[in-house]
């Protein structure tokens, strides 16, 4: 990882063949992992999303289908992503607020660096924008 402050993607590469199938790993993370949690059956139509967090870090895959995300930081800068490939990860820092679309077959699975506590998300994003 270049920059531990930019969302970025991170290629994990794979391991395998067409003929047998691949497997990805995921070992040397910019944090220790201490929560796993995976999202589906998001209807295309929804943005989910609509937060950021305080401390939270995360690396993030789609391991079926096609996840976009918009990433915005506190400058408002935007970037937007594609995870359409189960061998590459989204890492996003704190304080970035995220939106993203499914489409309707996609499995979102993020590896954390905080267990879960509703305290760490910034919900409001007049407060994000605000936030120092
Ligand atoms: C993120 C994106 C990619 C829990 O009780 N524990 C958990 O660990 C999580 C992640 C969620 N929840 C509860 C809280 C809400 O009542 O599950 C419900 C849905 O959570 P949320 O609205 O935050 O879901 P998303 O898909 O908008 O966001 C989630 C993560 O919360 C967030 O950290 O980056 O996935």
């Amino acid at each position: 990882i270049q920059d531990l402050n930019r969302p970025q993607l991170i290629d994990f590469s794979k391991v395998g063949s067409s003929a047998l199938g691949f497997i990805t790993i995921a070992e040397k993370l910019p944090f220790e992992i201490k929560r796993v949690y995976w999202t589906y059956y998001a209807p295309h139509e929804v943005i989910r999303g609509h937060h950021a967090h305080k401390v939270l870090r995360q690396v993030i895959f789609s391991v079926s289908g096609i996840i976009k995300f918009e990433i915005e930081n506190t400058s408002g800068e935007k970037l937007s992503f594609v995870l359409d490939s189960p061998e590459v990860g989204l890492y996003i820092p704190k304080l970035h607020w995220r939106r993203m679309q499914f489409s309707h077959n996609a499995v979102l699975l993020c590896l954390a660096s905080e267990p879960y506590t509703e305290e760490d998300y910034i919900r409001d994003y007049d407060s994000f924008k605000r936030w120092i």
